[in-house]
């Protein structure tokens, strides 16, 4: 609140330049060490999710950075509030997602007496913030909190953290807003454009793959336009199928985890590979084995926003240092080949990845995931989002899903467990008027389910498919794999889920056979409250395309050999 010389805390002067910046939304878990910055939201146009986990509400901001490309908004307390935080740290600096983290901090005379749940936030964070600052001075409130907006979305995005000491917070002080921030373009050179265009003129067949962050829908659609003009076909890197529509005659497939061979055949048959947006990390380079280190096999064109990881593992036959959105505006000027010489391999591209995806497999136990993934896909209404976490689970989803639109898809590349749920309340704040989906394992459900209790508080109608087959199945997949028989502290005993739901004011189901989801699904909908379905899975059904026995197996048949 203004004073009548227009005086404002130095809590209040944060607030107003959030929103200064365009910030509608924070997530946040309340700590004593913040209590004026509270007292600033109080009567300020910020919508306020107050979660049960700082774990949740940071992966919340990070969700928000995700889809939106404008930084996420975490505010909590000093010491647990800020380690507890780490997640949506961790997840936005693999997935280069604009955040900010808010930190209180122990009063300035204080400092260094390890005083209260005292941390260094600049030693604590160093190695995940893109950035950490800590404000004494409230007259530079306007510059620094500029300064994180610019620094979380330009280049390769990031995240930030900031430290707010006690004291400073509750100081008056009369000071004018920043203007708002406006993201840094990186635009690609014309020269950087010919030598693009003379590669694709003289290639046999070219793969372009697009990943990475610092996209809009826009750009997706002038990449759609460009692929269709080169009949170019057009891979999606790990957890980023949103990019590219998956019923585009263009769309090779998803380069993640249980990859379509074909695909992986055609990208090392490539010629001329135009990596867009992303950096290639372990999961989409296979391993790092998909393309030699530290010079691919193929041209390489590598077009990132941030200079630094140009050259970072790949040797780039042809640098660009571009966001996403810029390089896709540029696209718009290059010409086709008079005769396109891979056209026919770009339509076998496409018809071996909707084979691919098309029918679900056979697995094990009265309920496939592959067939509750092609309901979704075949009767989610369009603009829906679906959030996932990490695990096994996920193979179904990313195989047979289809994602058809920018911002319809949100997991973490970076791998993190319990991403599901707390992304599929921010999308449902951010967007009351879409369904949105949570995917979640019973080992990855519980790691954030907690948040569950902030969907009823918010009327948010998320709807959360938990996938029950009583293991961290992902690392009994691996430990049957390497360590035959010998299961150690993989398996689960797991509550009733659907009783959850019920005990937190939500609706809950459970299924266990295919063809009774489709009802589950729609009485969670007439509901209209927060709901979670139990599914049932059958352990063995671990993969779309194997069984634990199998590879236990193979496995001991192999160290016998
Ligand atoms: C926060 C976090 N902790 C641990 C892991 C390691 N991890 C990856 S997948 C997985 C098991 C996932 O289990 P569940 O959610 O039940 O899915 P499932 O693999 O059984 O389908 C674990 C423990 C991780 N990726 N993230
Ligand atoms: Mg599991």
């Amino acid at each position: 609140m203004h004073t009548q010389d227009n005086r404002r805390t130095a809590a209040e002067v944060l607030v107003d330049q959030l929103i200064a910046h365009g910030a509608r939304h924070a997530f946040c878990v309340p700590g004593e060490s913040y209590l004026a910055v509270l007292d600033a939201f109080h009567d300020r146009d910020l919508a306020i999710t107050v979660c049960r986990q700082e774990g949740g509400a940071a992966i919340m901001a990070e969700a928000v950075g995700k889809a939106t490309g404008q930084p996420g908004i975490c505010f909590v307390t000093r010491g647990p509030g800020a380690t507890n935080a780490s997640p949506g740290l961790h997840i936005a600096r693999q997935d280069s997602t604009p955040m900010i983290l808010f930190v209180g901090q122990v009063a300035r005379e204080m400092r260094d007496r390890e005083a209260f749940q005292e941390l260094d936030y600049r030693a604590v964070f160093g190695s995940i913030a893109k950035w950490v600052t800590e404000i004494n001075d409230p007259a530079r409130i306007p510059e620094l909190i500029s300064r994180a907006f610019y620094t979380a979305t330009n280049g390769r995005p990031g995240p930030v953290v900031i430290a707010l000491p006690e004291g400073m917070q509750s100081e008056h002080l009369t000071i004018a807003d920043a203007p708002a921030f406006e993201p840094v373009e990186t635009w690609p050179g014309l020269t950087d454009m010919v030598k693009l265009q003379k590669l694709l003129w003289a290639a046999a067949n070219p793969v372009m793959l697009v990943g990475g962050s610092r996209w809009s829908q826009s750009a997706c659609a002038a990449v759609a336009r460009f692929a269709e003009r080169f009949a170019l076909p057009v891979a999606t890197t790990f957890r980023r199928a949103h990019l590219f529509d998956a019923l585009h005659p263009c769309y090779a497939g998803d380069l993640g985890l249980g990859v379509n061979p074909k695909l992986l055949a055609r990208i090392k048959a490539a010629d001329v590979i135009v990596a867009v947006g992303g950096r290639l990390g372990e999961v989409p380079s296979q391993s790092y084995d998909l393309f030699e280190i530290p010079a691919p096999r193929q041209s390489f064109v590598h077009v990132h926003p941030g200079a630094e990881e140009l050259g970072r593992v790949y040797h780039p036959h042809l640098a660009i240092n571009a966001s996403p959105t810029a390089f896709a505006a540029a696209l718009e000027g290059l010409q086709p080949p008079a005769e396109i010489k891979w056209r026919e391999e770009t339509q076998a591209a496409h018809a071996d990845y909707l084979a691919w995806s098309e029918t679900p497999t056979d697995v094990p136990g009265g309920l496939n995931p592959g067939a509750v993934m092609v309901w979704l896909r075949e009767n989610l209404e369009p603009g829906s989002i679906v959030c996932n976490g990490a695990g096994n689970f996920n193979t179904w989803l990313h195989r047979f899903y289809r994602v058809r639109g920018y911002g319809t898809q949100l997991g973490p590349a970076a791998g993190s467990m319990g991403y599901g749920v707390p992304a599929a309340i921010a999308m449902q704040r951010l967007y009351p008027e879409r369904r949105v989906v949570a995917l979640s394992g019973d080992g990855d459900f519980l790691m954030h389910g907690q948040e569950f209790a902030t969907a009823v508080q918010f009327n948010l109608p998320v709807i959360v498919l938990v996938c029950d087959n009583g293991l961290y199945g992902t690392i009994r997949m691996h430990q049957e794999r390497e360590f035959p028989g010998r299961v150690s502290a993989t398996t689960l005993r797991n509550p009733d889920f659907a009783a959850y739901a019920r005990a937190f004011g939500g609706f809950g189901a459970t299924v266990e056979h295919t063809a009774d989801f489709a009802d589950a699904f729609c009485a969670a909908e007439a509901s209209g409250l927060p709901s979670i379905i139990h599914l049932k899975v059958d352990p063995e059904a671990i993969t779309p395309t194997t069984t634990l026995a199998k590879l236990r197996a193979q496995a001991l048949a192999k160290s016998k050999g």
